[in-house]
């Protein structure tokens, strides 16, 4: 008879190739090590570690999957979406910094920017020396981003920008902030630079959820951008949507990430906790969660490999990424909550952990396109029929 992994059933680490496993194992070292010591404190007072991201750059997790020529370690997709998983393990927020960094700044520079935007901020956002921002939603516009109100009007040798942009991963401390405007009533995108006058962050406070990770504003008074910081190989949505691609690919590994930790922190708690004078874990009701959580995870860890593969061969459809994005969240947090609740009172401090990730998983449904939003994109695809207005 062949014996079940109860942590893994379909034998999902068979699946990796020998590189992607190491790639896992040392970015869950560092995870581990590194960030797993400073999450109570970091979300208890609402701050993050800017030299986090210094770390990130060392081991090579910022821009992975960027050519190793711009200092990035040019690894493949399925490897980015096993490092999303790892840190998210430890907090959705600390994930949220090294993806905004990888996948919506990094990348557009990359995919739509010229050689020498390329050379000039690629090495240094790899390391850390930089971090970076992206713009894309507005106080008024945050699910319909196309409604957008931020102008840039040209002028000689630049652009002056005008408009806000709200609950900016990552603002308050970026050196740069790639934002999204109409020139003339195009989407274009812009690389702005800090100390830009007219260019402020300020810093979302009292935020329930995601609270190790740090959000701001970013406000555009006639903010004069440069010639040479236009995006120049990309027009409209398709700019933006092309990075978010990326980001919400990773955030649905991520999301199983902080999954597995509230799973197995439940399956422990209920073995070694008696009532009734034996474990919780010996309940059927018990048992059914446990089994519900194992199944979902198991389910999601093959599909977000699935689609992993297919963005490596270049031949994965945009509403795939809608389809793991919005199942894998939505599972991850109603993972969570039971996790909370079979832990009992206990499940409500912060040193049991899954009450933060429950609560940071409610933003990641929410960011990078809700999950009614992801699943209006799937209902249109199969009926042709558009929803959103
Ligand atoms: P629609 O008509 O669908 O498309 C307009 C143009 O965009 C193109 N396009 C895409 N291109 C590449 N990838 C995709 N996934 C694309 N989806 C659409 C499309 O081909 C078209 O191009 P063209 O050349 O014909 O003009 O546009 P719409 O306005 O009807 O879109 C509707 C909707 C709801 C799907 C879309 O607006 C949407 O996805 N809204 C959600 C907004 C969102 O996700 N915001 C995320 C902000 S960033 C963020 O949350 C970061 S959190 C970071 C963290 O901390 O981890
Ligand atoms: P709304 O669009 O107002 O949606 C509210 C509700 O209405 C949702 O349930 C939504 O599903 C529903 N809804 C909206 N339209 C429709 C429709 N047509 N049909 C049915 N239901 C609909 N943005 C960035 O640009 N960069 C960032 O770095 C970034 N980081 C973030 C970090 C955090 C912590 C948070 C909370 C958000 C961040 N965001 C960022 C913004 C995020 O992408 C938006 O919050 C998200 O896209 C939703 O927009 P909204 O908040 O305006 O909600």
């Amino acid at each position: 008879k062949v014996s079940f992994k109860w942590e893994d059933p379909f034998l999902f680490d068979d699946q990796l190739t020998e590189e992607e496993r190491m790639v896992r194992d040392s970015a869950r070292a560092f995870c581990d090590d590194k960030l797993m010591p400073r999450i109570l404190e970091a979300n208890r007072n609402e701050t993050f570690d800017r030299e986090i991201m210094n770390e990130f750059g060392e081991l090579g997790l910022l821009g992975c999957t960027i050519p190793e020529e711009y200092g990035c370690a040019g690894m493949s997709n399925v490897c980015y979406g096993l490092i999303g998983r790892e840190v998210e393990r430890v907090d959705s927020g600390y994930r949220s910094a090294m993806s905004v960094q990888s996948s919506l700044v990094m990348h557009p520079i990359y995919a739509y920017g010229c050689e020498e935007q390329r050379k000039k901020y690629l090495p240094k956002l790899a390391t850390g020396e930089m971090v970076g921002c992206f713009g894309l939603t507005e106080p008024d516009h945050g699910s319909d981003p196309g409604s957008m109100k931020t102008r840039a009007e040209k002028v000689d040798g630049g652009y002056l920008l005008t408009g806000n942009k709200m609950w900016i991963t990552n603002s308050p401390i970026a050196d740069i902030a790639v934002v999204w405007a109409k020139l003339d009533g195009v989407i274009r995108g812009f690389v702005v630079e800090r100390g830009t006058e007219g260019f402020s962050t300020p810093k979302i406070e009292g935020k329930m959820s995601l609270r190790a990770s740090i959000t701001g504003e970013i406000v555009l008074d006639n903010a004069f951008v440069p010639d040479e910081n236009l995006l120049p190989n990309v027009q409209g949505l398709a700019g933006p949507f092309g990075c978010l691609n990326k980001a919400r690919y990773g955030i649905a590994w991520g999301a199983l990430g902080a999954a597995e930790y509230c799973w197995h922190a439940a399956r422990q708690y209920g073995l070694d906790r008696k009532q009734f004078n034996r474990p919780l874990a010996q309940n059927q009701l018990f048992q059914n969660k446990l089994a519900t959580m194992q199944v979902e995870i198991t389910l999601g860890l093959q599909a977000a490999l699935r689609v992993g593969r297919l963005m490596d061969e270049d031949n994965c459809a945009v509403e795939n990424i809608s389809i793991i994005k919005s199942n894998n969240v939505n599972k991850s947090l109603e993972i969570a909550r039971m996790a909370r609740d079979m832990h009992g009172g206990n499940g409500i401090s912060d040193e049991f952990h899954v009450i933060r990730h429950m609560v940071n998983l409610e933003t990641v449904n929410t960011y990078e396109g809700t999950y009614d939003i992801h699943r209006l994109i799937l209902g249109r695809a199969q009926t042709g029929l558009q929803a959103f207005f």
